[in-house]
């Protein structure tokens, strides 16, 4: 093949190259070893020498022709090779990610603790806490319930050891320390847990208690039934009903047992309240003489009230919740469902 139809092989080639494979192709059959340029060079030899320089001239123009073609074409091919598997490999990083991190949720005790906590702080009263190991002195005996006397086995206590320490079966404890420490005026609440050698669907041996306590000159039962209703009606959301109905402990005189109107059926009757129309939420009194002369404060001066609840019956009766056991558990399926608390 001469100078000519070798151009005019390559021309016709060129459109063809699709890959990189025939690119190569293309190189060997023109500048490899056996291709037709390098023939032209060979044949050069027998050539004239001025013919040579015009000849070489030539061959050596169409051979750069086809190293700059192969070089462009080359790069060309790379590109999109690289530009297809982008494609291939496309993520979208601006999606959003398919892994949602779980949030945790507040206890729904936790919760109504810090309600119930609010509604007093917002009525003057402070937040005290004690230790959940106590002595036998200040959950018993400073609270007029001597050694012996029924109200200790009632509430079946969970005894430390033999030197008068147990769990504290109240939260009354706190009460007599700080009355213990500081001067009335007394304003205050104790949250906390209290153990109780109990077990059965409706009762567990640990659970939560706030107790109130105000100790002040002329304070009167009164005044007690007043701070109690604002904190139902606070807490329910509504209006409800209250009722006192005598009752007796030992730490209190006169005691009461405290009513409200049921929150399930308005006091229609229903399973909640066993249909009497009312669920008895709180136990309150007059605190005893003998209570306030055993933590140092003059009974003829000074007048106290007291009360104590328990906080799961408030959260059992807020959420809807009819077994107790729910909130010790932490079965997740029950917890997540208190997300916005
Ligand atoms: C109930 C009854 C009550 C008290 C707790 C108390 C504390 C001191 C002095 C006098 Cl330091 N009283 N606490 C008074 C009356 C009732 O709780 O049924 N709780 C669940």
């Amino acid at each position: 093949m001469d100078l000519a139809q070798v151009r005019q092989l390559f021309e016709s080639l060129k459109g063809k190259i699709q890959t990189p494979r025939d690119l190569e192709k293309l190189r060997q059959t023109f500048l490899g070893k056996k291709g037709y340029v390098t023939q032209l060079f060979k044949e050069l030899r027998n050539a004239t020498p001025e013919k040579r320089r015009e000849l070489g001239k030539l061959i050596n123009a169409l051979r750069e022709e086809i190293d700059e073609f192969i070089k462009l074409k080359g790069e060309e091919l790379k590109r999109k090779e690289l530009e297809e598997k982008l494609k291939a490999e496309r993520l979208d990083i601006t999606l959003p990610g398919d892994t949602v991190l779980p949030i945790g949720s507040k206890h729904p005790l936790s919760a109504v603790i810090e309600e119930i906590t609010e509604i007093f702080k917002q009525m003057g009263f402070s937040v005290e806490t004690g230790p959940e190991v106590e002595k036998e002195e200040y959950n018993f005996d400073m609270l007029n319930i001597p050694k012996y006397h029924p109200a200790r086995d009632m509430q079946d206590t969970f005894y430390v050891n033999e030197k008068g320490y147990l769990l504290r079966t109240h939260t009354s404890p706190v009460q007599v320390r700080t009355l213990l420490k500081r001067e009335p005026p007394v304003q205050i609440i104790a949250p906390g847990r209290v153990y109780r050698r109990d077990d059965d669907p409706t009762h567990s041996p640990m659970f939560f208690q706030v107790e109130g306590l105000v100790v002040n000159e002329s304070v009167s039962f009164a005044n007690m039934v007043f701070v109690l209703k604002v904190f139902l009606r606070k807490f329910f959301e509504k209006d409800v009903s209250v009722r006192f109905r005598p009752s007796y402990f030992p730490f209190t005189e006169p005691s009461a047992e405290v009513d409200i109107g049921c929150v399930i059926c308005s006091g229609k009757g229903c399973r909640v309240c066993k249909g009497t129309g009312w669920l008895e939420v709180l136990g309150a009194g007059m605190v005893h003489p003998n209570v306030l002369s055993a933590c140092g404060i003059d009974a003829e001066k000074f007048r106290g009230f007291a009360f104590g609840l328990g906080v799961d019956r408030f959260a059992m009766l807020k959420y809807r919740i009819d077994n107790i056991k729910l909130f010790y558990e932490n079965d997740i399926r029950f917890l997540k469902q208190f997300v916005s608390l």
